[in-house]
């Protein structure tokens, strides 16, 4: 598939960097993006050899400034109920991707920006970054999913404070009530992203994707079942070659090299 809206780049063995690509719009998503979007990540996911994806938005001035307004003006609502839809796909698809999906917000994430972003495993922004669910604006609720990620992310009495007002947050704000885990410099962004995307693939990939299932579908357990998900994710790891050679490494005081297997 070629992709008009969208950049998929192999930047180094393992590591992804999925770019949305339409800067004279913000990055707004459209029904295209979405789509492009989600047939992006199934690629990844079907890549053994995928180790972690690095999410953001082309240019210098956002992330993704939401849904594409212009698009959305004249949809009925079977085109929104067709739009909704693959705005979902695109989230779960980030999120069932086995391997972490990290943003890294470069500018403005509003809107299905924030949404995007927060249906990744953390957020990396820069001093530029700012957040918000303006949709109130519009005379419409979040959508895609914003009402549900953001109140499980920052807690319920700030999520419901930023999507009834409207009101941006910047990158400081951010990492403060816990949205974003790290702030960086604008020219620092792919940079520090990189740095903990060699990070992820230097890990034992069978363990990384583990801790990526317990955490994601053990939050919405309750706590005995997702301890018992944990266990059985934890066995199953013994019967990988990856888990043997990382404990004798160790005893024998060595690097591990770890095959994915
Ligand atoms: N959609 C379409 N075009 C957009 C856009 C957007 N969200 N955001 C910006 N643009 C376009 C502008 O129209 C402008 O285009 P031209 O006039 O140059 O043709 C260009 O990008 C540059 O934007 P500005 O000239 O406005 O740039 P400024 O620096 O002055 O302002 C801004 C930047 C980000 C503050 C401003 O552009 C802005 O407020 N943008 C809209 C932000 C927003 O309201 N976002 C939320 C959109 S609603 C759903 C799922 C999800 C959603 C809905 C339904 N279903 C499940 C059904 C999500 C809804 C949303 O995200």
């Amino acid at each position: 598939m070629t992709y008009q809206n969208i950049i998929l780049e192999h930047a180094e063995p393992g590591i992804y960097v999925l770019t949305v690509n339409r800067p004279q719009a913000l990055n707004a998503l459209n029904a295209a993006t979405l789509e492009e979007l989600a047939a992006a990540l199934a690629r990844v996911g079907g890549d053994r050899a995928a180790r972690v994806v690095l999410l953001t938005g082309a240019g210098e001035k956002a992330f993704v400034a939401g849904a594409d307004i212009a698009a959305m003006k004249p949809m009925n609502a079977q085109q929104a109920f067709a739009f909704s839809q693959a705005g979902q796909q695109a989230a779960r698809a980030i999120e069932e991707l086995p391997v972490p999906v990290i943003a890294l917000v470069n500018g403005y994430a509003l809107g299905g920006g924030c949404e995007l972003a927060l249906a990744c495993d953390w957020m990396i922004a820069s001093e530029r970054a700012v957040f918000g669910q303006p949709e109130v604006n519009l005379g419409i609720p979040p959508g895609f999913g914003g009402t549900q990620r953001l109140a499980r992310r920052v807690g319920r009495a700030l999520a419901m404070e930023l999507v009834i007002t409207g009101r941006q947050i910047k990158a400081e704000e951010a990492l403060r009530i816990g949205l974003v885990n790290q702030v960086v410099a604008v020219d620092a962004l792919m940079a520090g992203g990189l740095a903990q995307a060699r990070l992820i693939a230097s890990k034992a990939p069978l363990a990384v994707q583990a801790c990526k299932q317990a955490v994601r579908c053990g939050l919405d357990m309750d706590l005995a079942n997702a301890c018992a998900l944990e266990t059985s994710l934890f066995a199953l790891t013994f019967g990988s070659a990856d888990r043997l050679e990382g404990m004798t490494a160790f005893l024998e005081k060595r690097p591990a090299q770890f095959k994915g297997e």
